[in-house]
């Protein structure tokens, strides 16, 4: 049996979506991120980055939430075009551009623009200016089809986990720019996967707060400012 380390987050929840596109069958481990069970020696041994989603696949583990689309996509035979490498090649760059700018990028202009101790306009404008040119570029694509590749696939469920929290990341009014990924999200939002995935983050009571103790899991580098 499958079992899925999760936070109900952008990057667990996308793997958490595919899982239930797919119908394989599968277990919620809960991590709480904010009540810092990423560090406990347990969960590392399974994922030594300490971040959500962690994949336990009987005896495979997986780490990473692009290693899981690409390892669950192949298990299922689906949402990837399996025998043909033409337009998996059109998959990957797509995959990776999310996995690489859209995740990394939203994750710092959240962090610079609600998080940082103190505000930080050098680092804001930096990840704002880049989270929005990321975004660009998906919208332009949707703009042109109805999906980021030939057909729904792992790409657009790895968009979806993004897009949710668009107005978090961009501010309230930025699905004005962003249409076409609107039409997206609200197309994903619609399908019992999406439900069922979002539906996870109530069977579980993880920790709402961002207060000093969740900072302190969270931000284990803000130690260093204070170490004198
Ligand atoms: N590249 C990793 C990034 C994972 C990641 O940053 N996960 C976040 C949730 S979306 C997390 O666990 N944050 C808690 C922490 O950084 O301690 C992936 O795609 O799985």
């Amino acid at each position: 049996m499958i079992e899925l380390y999760f936070h109900p987050s952008p990057n667990p929840l996308k793997v958490a979506l595919l899982l239930e596109e797919t119908g394989l069958p599968y277990q919620v481990v809960p991590i709480d991120t904010r009540a810092g069970e990423q560090h406990l020696a347990s969960f590392r041994a399974i994922n030594p980055n300490g971040k959500t989603p962690a994949m336990l696949d009987d005896d495979v583990r997986l780490f990473d939430s692009t290693a899981m689309m690409l390892y669950l996509a192949e298990k299922a035979g689906r949402f990837l075009p399996v025998n043909d490498l033409v337009r998996k090649a059109e998959l990957y760059s797509w995959l990776m551009l999310v996995a690489t700018g859209i995740g990394p990028y939203c994750g710092q202009a959240v962090h610079f623009k609600h998080f940082a101790p103190a505000p930080q306009e050098y680092a804001v404008n930096r990840y704002d200016f880049e989270a929005w040119r990321h975004w660009k570029l998906i919208n332009e694509r949707l703009g042109q089809q109805a999906y980021m590749t030939d057909e729904y696939s792992i790409v657009d469920m790895s968009v979806w986990g993004w897009a949710r929290v668009i107005p978090f990341v961009l501010g309230p009014q930025a699905f004005e720019q962003l249409p076409h990924v609107k039409r997206l999200l609200d197309e994903i939002n619609a399908r019992p996967a999406a439900q069922a995935a979002e539906a996870i983050k109530g069977r579980f009571a993880f920790k709402a707060e961002v207060d000093e103790d969740a900072r302190k899991h969270l931000f284990p580098q803000n130690a260093r400012l204070h170490a004198g």
